[in-house]
């Protein structure tokens, strides 16, 4: 089977570089070579593709369709290659063939269509959604702009394009059949239908085609292969401009322009809500789409049965973004299928279900009701009307109590607001960590959860430990496979338990170091030829990686830095083990305070790595486009993970528990799923520090912290926040002036030091003299390391999707021969 199998993608590959290029391999590009080996491991899954589609059909599976506007899915091949167990026979085929795997899979783009944890979530949930055989679609939009690629130059970030379709896409399969009609702006009107009653419709609209690319989603080790179909727009007439009257014409520009645009590019902002009109747009257009689908599918099913339809069909709203399809099925049901308001409306509540990512403020998404009206005229009317029912609901509830209920209104300030429609529209609304869904119920959402105590649930986040472990870290993986004696603790992470016996074994804490350090050194040479940086393997290798943003405090570590590089100066004979320092990050492009954070750290770089009298024992290293391909990289060399939001702040965080996954130990506040980590691992093993969210909440109530009195009682915090401002960093003396006001005196009209870098500093610079003493006891460190990887089994998506299924979707897993 295996030797067939070769034998078929040595074939397919020369095939395919022949068919597609007219090349052979000795004159292929690579980017040519790696299109050819991924259609010809496509086409090894078209099989099961189908198979699992016919399954899916003959047996009327219940289905969930996760609907997000990001999926960071990374690179595709070597992801599919695991799953499909062929890692050894695809090695051998290419190597028959000359070709260097390596460099296939380098040559492919990593498709960055999200930005960060919450598109990563999405992609981890998709693996563990086929890997388990529950039936699924990841539905969203098929950017031809992913998140911007990061260039640093002179310490500054710099964006550009990212087009990740530049040498073709070899596993979306373009499904014209299924394009659909989306419809924008123009007038309500109402129409006599067949059955003599009035239904509403739209005239003078706009419209583009939605046109759905199908990728596979291949499960690990079944054949379950699951579809995530991504929308992209193309204009509705391909027509001869010119035959049209001037009217006519110019609309016929418009909806060209419209439909270039939208899926054009992803918005690359995780933090603050811009309100752009383009936004609306691009959620309405892959929303629309998905929705006319599925209900075009279900009748074609069950007829005009959709009383059934939360019995087949669940949609998990991933934030608000995707909330649009409440008012969206809504209108569905009553103006294309003419079902009444209240049958509509159960329906409607029983089919949805929202997940929220975040505790900011800022990041709760509201829409003018100018533009969503002017957008979306008749979704603008169903939502009044969801409002309009609501809130009577509410005065039935709390009485008229005026000040409540506007409140809780859906549209209320002249403003939609999408996390209140998600979860008046659905049955269940849930938080991604334990501490997170309590700060939603207490706090955030405390008068809806008075309202609705049943929608309330948790479901902590995971990872999938295919990519996070089995592909990035071959090494670790083997240890564990000969270990426990097989490899079954890649679909079943509570297994890695059986590792806690072995944390105190001489000999397995030897092998499992050896393993840590050959990832070093394989990092350490990565860097040496991409950048002509060498870093030295022996040092501690303490990573921060994760989006720039104020709470995730990269500040906290890179004042640290500066502390260390103060102390080493005044005292240049201390004895501390070198440590590199590793950041990357990326910053909304128009987040300036956090660009700004950037040019800091780069320069604390230039300055610390050049200074002789550090020798070596510091090191500072910025390493620019943080992406999921960059993270395979890091995860598995990291000693120790800076996880340090201040407390309160950070949902889950996943990054967190990739790194504990491949050992390394976890700097980290009572923040997300650190608490629970902790819970699993140990305060034994873990470097927790700082204020928890409680007390974090607490000072901020009081209004009374003072970070000047910090400044003046605290040596080391006013030593640092001098070297931003007396020239070590910067010759001119201004340039992170800034970054001290906003710690002291409050920047712009903001609290000082809002995130409290400086109230968690002294904890955190204790927490890392730990960290040193630690790491200094050679079997301690190992033991440690040990019992992270060991402890995390709790961490892994299976577990968190087996939850969603069972306690929110009712959804059941299938088995397919
Ligand atoms: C919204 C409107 C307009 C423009 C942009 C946005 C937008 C886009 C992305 C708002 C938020 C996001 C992303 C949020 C996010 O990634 N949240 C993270 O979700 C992870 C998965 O649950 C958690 O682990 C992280 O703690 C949380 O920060």
């Amino acid at each position: 089977m295996a030797g067939l199998t070769k034998k078929h993608i040595k074939d397919g590959v020369i095939e395919n570089l022949r068919t597609a290029y007219r090349k052979t391999i000795a004159s292929a590009s690579n980017e040519q070579i790696y299109n050819a080996v991924a259609m010809t491991i496509k086409d090894l899954v078209s099989e099961n593709w189908i198979k699992t589609h016919e399954h899916f059909e003959k047996n009327d599976v219940k289905t969930v369709y996760y609907l997000s506007m990001e999926f960071l899915m990374g690179r595709f091949m070597g992801n599919a290659i695991l799953n499909l167990s062929l890692t050894d026979t695809v090695k051998e085929a290419l190597d028959e063939l000359g070709i260097d795997i390596n460099l296939a899979e380098e040559s492919e783009p990593d498709p960055g269509l999200g930005n960060g944890g919450l598109g990563r979530l999405a992609a981890c949930f998709l693996d563990s959604l086929s890997t388990m055989g529950y039936p699924a679609y990841g539905c969203g939009i098929r950017y031809h702009y992913g998140i911007f690629e990061q260039h640093i130059e002179n310490g500054y970030q710099v964006e550009k394009p990212d087009n990740w379709l530049r040498h073709g896409d070899p596993w979306g399969v373009r499904r014209d059949e299924y394009a659909r009609e989306i419809k924008f702006g123009g007038r309500v009107i109402s129409v006599k239908g067949d059955d003599g009653n009035f239904h509403f419709d739209l005239e003078n609209y706009q419209s583009v085609m939605a046109v759905p690319f199908d990728y596979p989603v291949i499960g690990y080790d079944t054949k379950v292969v699951n579809t995530l179909r991504l929308w992209d727009a193309e204009p509705v007439n391909r027509f001869d401009l010119q035959s049209f009257n001037q009217g006519q014409y110019e609309r016929a520009v418009e909806e060209q322009n419209l439909a270039r645009n939208l899926s054009s590019v992803l918005y690359p902002a995780d933090d603050h809500v811009s309100g752009k009109e383009l936004r609306l747009r691009q959620q309405y257009f892959f929303i629309s789409a998905t929705v006319q689908r599925v209900l075009e599918q279900f009748k074609e099913r069950h007829g005009n049965k959709f009383d059934k339809l939360a019995d087949y069909v669940q949609f998990q709203l991933n934030d608000t973004h995707p909330s649009l399809a409440v008012a969206e099925l809504m209108r569905v049901l009553l103006d294309v299928y003419h079902l009444e308001w209240d049958v509509a409306w159960d329906i409607t509540r029983a089919t949805c279900a929202y997940t929220n990512h975040t505790l900011l403020s800022e990041a709760l998404e509201k829409w003018p009701v100018e533009i969503f009206s002017r957008l979306l005229p008749r979704i603008y009317m169903i939502v009044e009307e969801i409002n309009r029912r609501f809130c009577a609901h509410l005065i039935e509830w709390y009485g008229n109590d005026p000040e409540k209920i506007r409140k809780m209104a859906i549209c209320a300030d002249g403003q939609v607001r999408m996390a209140h429609m998600a979860i008046v529209g659905g049955h269940s609304v849930n938080g991604v960590a334990a501490i997170h869904s309590q700060i939603l119920k207490d706090i955030e959402l405390r008068d809806f959860y008075e309202v609705y105590p049943g929608k309330f649930n948790s479901k902590t986040n995971g990872i999938t430990p295919r990519r996070w472990i089995a592909k990035c870290n071959p090494g670790l993986s083997k240890l564990i496979t000969t270990t426990i004696g097989n490899e079954k603790w890649i679909s079943d992470l509570s297994q890695l338990a059986k590792l806690k016996p072995k944390a105190t074994d001489a000999a397995f804490q030897t092998d499992f170091m050896k393993i840590k350090r050959a990832n070093k050194v394989d990092l350490s040479n990565y860097f040496r030829s991409k950048y002509g940086i060498g870093v030295d393997p022996d040092s501690i290798f303490d990573i921060q990686v994760k989006r720039l943003h104020e709470y995730k405090r990269q500040l906290l570590c890179i004042f640290h830095v500066i502390d260390m590089y103060n102390t080493i100066k005044m005292n240049p004979n201390i004895d501390v083990w070198p440590r590199t320092y590793i950041f990357s990050a990326k910053a909304a492009a128009s987040y300036h305070r956090a660009k700004l954070i950037i040019k800091l750290i780069n320069s604390v770089a230039d300055i610390v790595n050049n200074d002789p009298t550090i020798d070596g024992r510091i090191q500072v290293l910025f390493v620019p486009n943080y992406c999921v391909s960059l993270a395979e990289k890091l995860v598995p060399a990291a000693d120790v993970s800076e996880q340090i939001s201040t407390a309160g702040k950070e949902a889950s965080g996943t990054g967190n528990m990739k790194f504990m996954l491949n050992g390394a130990v976890t700097i980290g506040t009572l923040d997300g799923a650190n608490v629970e980590m902790l819970e699993e691992v140990g305060k034994d093993n873990m470097f927790i520090f700082g204020m928890t969210a409680e007390e974090v909440h607490a000072l901020t109530q009081s209004g009374n912290y003072a970070p000047w009195d910090l400044y003046n009682m605290d040596f080391n915090i006013r030593n640092v926040l001098t070297t931003l401002i007396n020239g070590t960093l910067d010759p001119n003396h201004d340039l992170f002036r800034e970054l001290y006001d906003a710690m002291l005196n409050g920047y712009g009209g903001a609290r000082p030091d809002e995130y409290y870098v400086l109230q968690d500093f002294a904890a955190y610079k204790k927490a890392q003299a730990d960290v040193d003493l630690a790491y200094k006891d050679q079997s301690r460190w190992a033991r440690m390391a040990i019992m992270n990887t060991a402890s995390s089994g709790k961490f892994s998506s299976d577990r968190t999707i087996k939850e969603y299924a069972d306690e929110i979707w009712k959804l059941k897993p299938v088995k397919i021969k």
